[in-house]
């Protein structure tokens, strides 16, 4: 692997997520190096990486090189794979989404704060403060002007670029907290939550057991289940023996099947090496191209 990719919790870290999508959204190989927030882990990784504190961190392995910032990742990552399409060819879209970018880097501190990320919850009855609210429509002033001034469906144009890492956080956070949305910004939500990239994390956010309650609001909630998803293929946990799955070895990491680790996806049994990689893709096995290749050549 060329990379090692710090991140913390997939439901609640906004910035882990940009840093995930820089690179998994390009088809960029790398490692992830899962850390839970606010545990010594955390503390322990924050010393090791000093004087970067915060997650993402991006490791290039065997340069004794670390780049942290979401905005420094991106400029990173497209410096060293120029045809990987982190900016769009198109100077004046470049101009523009580099711009949005950067602004969605520095700004927006309202709409950061209280309303932060929790792909958890969906919330009934929130009410912003004005703050909030200057935040939430200035997003939707970007967004407007560059879906209409490149064409969408992306912020650059038709493909998912650098700009759109950093402003899928802030889709989840109008979904989270029921922000009124114009018509484009509702499209580009939609659009970020169909992207397959973004469909592997939240599988992942979903799949992870750990609730952060310094997150939660008091206020009447759903879950994910309602947000603007794709419908998910038929998936359910199997239980069962080892045997009964199509598969020997985990579509993901070719260690052997688990009997504690088996699914039921599309009509067949399909076996994985932990429950974790069974749980990610039982919520949503279409986004994994891996089972959905298992299912394709054992069809
Ligand atoms: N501006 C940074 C923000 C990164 C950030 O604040 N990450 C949070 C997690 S979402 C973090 O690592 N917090 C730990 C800390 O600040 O000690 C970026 O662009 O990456």
């Amino acid at each position: 692997m060329a990379y090692t990719l710090y991140l913390g919790d997939a439901a609640y870290s906004s910035w882990s997520l940009r840093g995930w999508l820089l690179l998994d959204a390009f088809g960029i190989p790398f490692r992830p190096a899962w850390i839970p927030m606010y545990s010594d882990a955390f503390t322990d990784m924050q010393t090791r990486n000093a004087p970067a504190r915060t997650v993402p961190a991006l490791e290039i392995d065997g340069a004794d090189a670390l780049v942290w910032e979401s905005l420094a990742i991106a400029e990173t990552l497209a410096e060293r794979h120029p045809d990987a399409g982190h900016w769009p060819q198109d100077v004046a879209a470049r101009a523009g989404v580099r711009s949005l970018a950067a602004e969605m880097h520095a700004s927006f501190r309202a709409l950061r704060d209280r309303p932060s990320m929790n792909l958890r919850r969906i919330y009934n009855g929130f009410e912003p403060t004005e703050a909030e609210s200057a935040d939430a429509n200035r997003v939707q002033e970007l967004w407007s002007w560059a879906l209409n001034r490149f064409g969408g469906p992306y912020l650059g144009g038709e493909t998912f670029g650098a700009v759109d890492a950093m402003f899928a956080p802030v889709a989840t956070r109008f979904i989270t907290y029921g922000f009124a949305l114009n018509a484009p910004s509702k499209a580009y939500v939609k659009t970020i939550y169909a992207h397959p990239s973004f469909r592997r994390w939240h599988a992942m956010a979903d799949a992870d057991p750990r609730i952060l309650t310094r997150y939660d609001l008091d206020l009447p909630a759903t879950g994910p289940e309602n947000a603007p998803r794709p419908t998910p293929l038929p998936a359910s946990r199997h239980h069962g023996d080892a045997s009964d799955a199509i598969n020997t070895t985990c579509p993901y990491s070719r260690e052997p099947v688990q009997p504690d680790s088996l699914a039921k996806i599309n009509g067949r049994i399909i076996g994985f090496c932990n429950p974790f990689c069974r749980e990610k893709s039982v919520t949503d096995p279409a986004a994994w191209p891996a089972v959905m290749a298992l299912l394709d050549n054992t069809a």
